[in-house]
């Protein structure tokens, strides 16, 4: 057997691997160039990011349909004067663009965002998208693909150009929170489905999965949920999750990923900015994983009442993968927080983090900002190890560290069983 290099200095080398770590970011909501429109990117999107909208409120006595009626760059530069100029930029949201124009080389002590329009000015969408990749150093992004999104749609009918680096999702949330309106919808596109979920509606739900997963080859179905999730009740969520898209996730060999514990639209005036959160009821959880044996879920919940209890159910059930610190909860103090508790429960068996970005160069400043926090999280833990005598080595956190930013997740995927 060789002998294995001890590392000598524990936070150097662990900071050294999860800084360079290659990451497969398994929850995004970006697209590729080749989708046009639907990718966001540069200063004006950067700062016009729904977690800075819902902070500029707190910051002028704006009417919101006064703030919506202006251009996207006048909603930038109110949010820049209100948030950067006029105090701090302290919190998370804020600091995200900094770091964004830090990692660029933008100068933003003149405190002008002329510097970094002209930068924007300058370089198309896909140089960008290169640029961007390569700066945070990302392998790969799971997009969030909703086919009810009719801009989405039209591109998805034209065969778009795939780009190996945006892998999709289908999202199937209008589906399962809306169903009432999804109906028509579908009977529209040639699903004969009904109101009431009958057998016939059954069959034809299936025909539509199948037909978008042929369509976009998902890696997983995923649907955001409300704290009041149930499951099994009467609900239609209930009934066309176990008889469609259970046995649909099964048939194709994906998982299902639910993001529990949004409450959408809390302050509908915020638009996107006015979704909040509420605790949830992690049972929910367990009887899915304990009832469906053959499909495997991908678990993040948005409430920090429920990481605890999450962490205790996937002890309970390998077909159980947490993932990401959504939301709210991308915020250093919480992410400490949960990826600690998690290393300390599940060991190295979960997905630390996703970045959740709309907008291309967030993945720029979440990931650096993650990497840091998930760094001296795991510093402190080898630490603890190396006192009781272990010798730990850079091979394993080399090793440790692909498994938490990209093997876990890959894993995942392919021991999803297939067709059962
Ligand atoms: O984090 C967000 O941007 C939210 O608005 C949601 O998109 C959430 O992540 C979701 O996927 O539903
Ligand atoms: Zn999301």
């Amino acid at each position: 057997m060789p002998v294995l290099k001890t590392c000598q200095d524990i936070d150097k080398c662990v900071r050294r691997v999860v800084e360079r770590a290659p990451i497969v970011d398994i929850h995004t909501h970006l697209f590729p160039p080749s989708f046009g429109k639907l990718l966001l990117w540069g200063i004006d999107d950067l700062l016009t990011y729904h977690y800075l909208v819902a902070e500029v409120f707190r910051a002028t006595s704006m009417d919101p349909e006064r703030f919506w009626k202006l251009s996207k760059a006048a909603q930038a530069d109110l949010i820049w004067q209100k948030l950067f100029l006029e105090r701090s930029p302290l919190s998370e949201a804020c600091r995200g663009p900094l770091s964004v124009l830090k990692i660029l080389g933008i100068d933003a002590k003149s405190r002008k965002l002329d510097a970094a329009r002209e930068y924007f000015n300058h370089v198309t969408a896909r140089e960008y998208t290169d640029i961007v990749f390569q700066k945070a150093r990302v392998r790969k992004v799971v997009m969030t693909n909703d086919p009810f999104d009719p801009a989405e749609r039209a591109v998805w009918m034209r065969k778009p150009l795939r780009d190996r680096r945006f892998a999709s999702a289908l999202r199937i949330d209008a589906v399962l929170s809306h169903w009432t309106q999804a109906a028509p919808q579908l009977r529209a596109w040639g699903y004969k489905v009904r109101t009431r979920i009958d057998g016939v509606t059954v069959t034809e739900v299936r025909r539509w999965l199948l037909d978008w997963i042929k369509r976009i080859h998902p890696l997983y179905l995923a649907a955001s949920l409300p704290p009041d999730f149930a499951y099994p009740d009467k609900s239609s969520r209930s009934t066309l999750i176990r008889h469609c898209v259970l046995p649909v996730a099964r048939r194709a060999g994906i998982p299902f990923a639910m993001m529990i514990g949004v409450r959408r639209s809390a302050n509908p005036g915020l638009r996107l900015a006015g979704d909040s959160v509420g605790p949830a009821d992690g049972a929910v959880v367990e009887t899915l994983c304990r009832e469906s044996p053959d499909n495997r879920f991908l678990v993040t919940m948005l409430s920090r009442e429920n990481q605890y209890e999450l962490c205790v159910s996937a002890r309970k059930f390998p077909n159980l993968m947490p993932f990401g610190c959504w939301w709210f909860l991308n915020n250093p103090a919480l992410v400490e927080e949960t990826t600690r508790m998690r290393t300390e429960l599940l060991g190295l068996s979960f997905i630390p983090q996703n970045s959740d970005a709309r907008i291309l160069d967030q993945l720029l400043y979440k990931w650096a900002h993650s990497r840091a926090v998930i760094a001296d999280v795991l510093s402190r833990k080898y630490r603890d190890l190396a006192a009781t005598g272990w010798n730990v080595t850079s091979e394993d956190v080399a090793r440790d560290v692909r498994g938490l930013f990209s093997g876990n997740f890959e894993r995942f995927l392919a021991e999803t069983p297939r067709g059962k």
